[in-house]
């Protein structure tokens, strides 16, 4: 037919701009404490608009990374509560397109707090197209949102200045508690290491994986990367790991076949709750 057809077609919606890098609605220092009772339903309550499986985008803005927080997790349903009620708030005033992750290791077997982020960052891919992943212990809340939970030039550790370490760094090569890769620089390390079974070491091995590969650390001022621990007891079947000392002396020799590339794990459960997506794994135990 040569009429063309009329055009019914509404108009598209402006574009939105791209999401401010300094945030006008952060507020700086926050006061954080865990002295008062914390409920999944008043977590909610709080949180209306985050959607289904703990995701966040911001309604006015373009930003800037696609977050994928990525929590392990075994037995702490009370530190939980706590988490999602302080950092859905400080995401949201960060103008950050997020999803929440928490991996949950099924049975009683050892611990193995990397394995479970190797799962995190497979899983979550499967779920939404991320190119930022943030690995969070579920115990660390940041005490100020001027800490921006997005990737950086290079490998970003935040979670610098711990109360328990007297919000000092413990040691220049610490880069425990909260991580953040992009997907290039993630895969540039071939993930982290999947042989670290009880507490310790994983960390270490992955600060060498990121310097071994010529990248090097990003870190936030000391006055701004300040983090409240909830204070628990060692956890049962997460006792230090002895090997760790040796093992990350071999992390040049390791990290070629032990990765993302070498990770094998059961997938039982993926449920979407209102403020975070559980994924539930059985991930083997230690030879
Ligand atoms: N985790 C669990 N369940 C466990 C073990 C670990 O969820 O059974 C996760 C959780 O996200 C935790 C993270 O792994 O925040 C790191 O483990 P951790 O909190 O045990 O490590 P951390 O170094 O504490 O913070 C070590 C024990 C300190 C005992 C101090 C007793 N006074």
């Amino acid at each position: 037919p040569s009429v063309q057809p009329e055009n019914t077609q509404t108009p598209s919606p402006k574009p939105l701009p791209p999401c401010p890098e300094n945030p006008p609605g952060l507020v700086g220092r926050l006061l954080i404490e865990f002295s008062s009772q914390m409920t999944m339903e008043r977590v909610q309550k709080e949180n209306p608009n985050v959607t289904e499986g703990g995701r966040y985008t911001p309604p006015d803005c373009r930003p800037r990374w696609k977050v994928a927080i990525i929590i392990p997790f075994r037995h702490r349903e009370n530190h939980l509560k706590y988490w999602l009620h302080y950092l859905h708030p400080i995401l949201r005033r960060q103008k950050i397109d997020y999803g929440i992750y928490i991996i949950n290791q099924l049975g009683e077997d050892t611990f193995n707090r990397a394995k479970l982020l190797n799962v995190g960052y497979t899983e979550a891919l499967k779920d939404a197209e991320y190119d930022c992943f943030i690995f969070s212990d579920v115990d660390l809340i940041p005490m100020d949102d001027r800490n921006l939970y997005h990737c950086y030039d290079q490998p970003r550790h935040f979670a610098i200045a711990m109360d328990k370490f007297g919000f000092r760094l413990p040691y220049a090569g610490y880069f425990g508690g909260v991580s953040g890769l992009s997907k290039k620089q993630f895969l540039k390390i071939n993930g982290f290491p999947n042989e670290y079974w009880g507490w310790g070491g994983e960390d270490d091995d992955i600060y060498n994986r990121i310097t071994l590969n010529g990248m090097k650390v990003s870190r936030p001022d000391v006055r701004i990367g300040r983090y409240r621990m909830i204070k628990h007891e060692r956890d049962k079947h997460n006792e230090p790991n002895p090997q760790r000392f040796n093992k990350i002396q071999n992390t040049k020799n390791t990290m070629k076949k032990d990765g993302i590339s070498s990770l094998t794990y059961r997938l039982v459960q993926v449920k979407k709750y209102p403020l975070y997506t559980n994924i539930s794994v059985e991930i083997g135990k230690p030879p």
